[in-house]
């Protein structure tokens, strides 16, 4: 867990050796808690990403709210906190209030020292947190450049109850690759639009088929919020929406491991933020 933009995504990856959770500069990137499953030859540690502290706007921001307070209060045997070598502005302080009567151990993750020089910015960092939280340990890393990853992972999987695997031993995630094929649709979507585009798309798989000896055929639907956000995913003469198609469904190819043909379409969904029907089509609402 962590504010918006802290790193853990990058870090779930880097701790799981493979790349589950999309990553972008932008905040908020994350929606749902992403699970990464790490099989060693003596223990299964099962991670879950969630997405950054917020306060919620919608129907859609709550459920992301509410599935960071699962995590850390009913899922876990482990709760991480992931924070940049700095101190929180004090408007982001209240956040933390609910890692304060956790029933597990709490590791504090000081993540991205490759930016700060210098042990001060880590070690006053530490400090300000071990007074405002139960910290049982602290550790410092470098998800992107993977320093310090092996002597936390370490660290958690020693942590862990006795208990047999909670899933089949090969197995890397519990979500589906149609999940993956949003996910992945919605990365580039980060990477591709500016300001407000990404925050106002959802992405839907209308369809994943797979047929022995052809291509896999996805076909997606990019939700907007409003119409004046189509023409912008579309771009001059649909320059934009066919680069988001290309990109996605390269990196959906190298994510299975096979080929794909990606069809994607844009549909105006007014406000889908606060639609209880789509939220429940789209797995944000129960
Ligand atoms: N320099 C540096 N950058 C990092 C490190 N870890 C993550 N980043 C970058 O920080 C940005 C945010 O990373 P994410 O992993 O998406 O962060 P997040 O906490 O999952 O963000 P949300 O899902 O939006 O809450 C990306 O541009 C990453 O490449 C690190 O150790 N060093
Ligand atoms: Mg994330």
């Amino acid at each position: 867990m962590g504010l918006p933009n802290a790193g853990k995504s990058t870090l779930l990856n880097a701790l799981c050796g493979t790349r589950l959770s999309i990553v972008s500069p932008k905040p908020q990137t994350t929606r749902n808690n992403v699970i990464g499953i790490l099989n060693e030859q003596d223990c299964q540690a099962v991670f879950m990403d969630t997405p950054g502290f917020l306060k919620p706007r919608n129907l859609f921001e709550k459920s992301m709210a509410g599935s960071i307070r699962k995590a850390a209060l009913e899922d876990s045997d482990l709760a991480v906190l992931i924070i940049e070598p700095n101190l929180p502005p004090p408007d982001k302080l209240p956040f933390f209030d609910q890692l304060k009567n956790l029933r597990v151990p709490l590791y504090l993750v000081i993540n991205k020292i490759d930016l700060y020089p210098g042990p001060a910015p880590a070690a006053a960092t530490g400090d300000f947190f071990r007074k405002l939280l139960q910290v049982t340990e602290v550790f410092t890393v470098s998800a992107l450049n993977l320093t310090g990853i092996k002597t936390l992972r370490k660290a958690i999987t020693s942590a862990l109850p006795e208990s047999p695997p909670y899933y089949p031993t090969d197995q890397l995630s519990d979500r589906l690759e149609r999940f993956f094929a949003a996910e992945i649709i919605r990365e580039n979507i980060f990477k591709l639009y500016q300001d407000e585009i990404p925050y106002a798309c959802a992405v839907e798989i209308e369809f994943f088929r797979e047929t022995p000896g052809l291509p896999d055929h996805i076909y997606a639907i990019v939700h907007a919020e409003r119409a004046s956000q189509k023409p912008i995913l579309i771009g001059q003469g649909g320059r934009s929406i066919r680069r988001l198609r290309e990109d996605s469904q390269k990196a959906i190819e190298k994510f299975l491991g096979r080929p794909a043909r990606l069809e994607l379409i844009i549909k105006v969904t007014r406000d889908w933020q606060n639609s209880v029907n789509f939220l429940k089509k789209t797995g944000f609402y129960e």
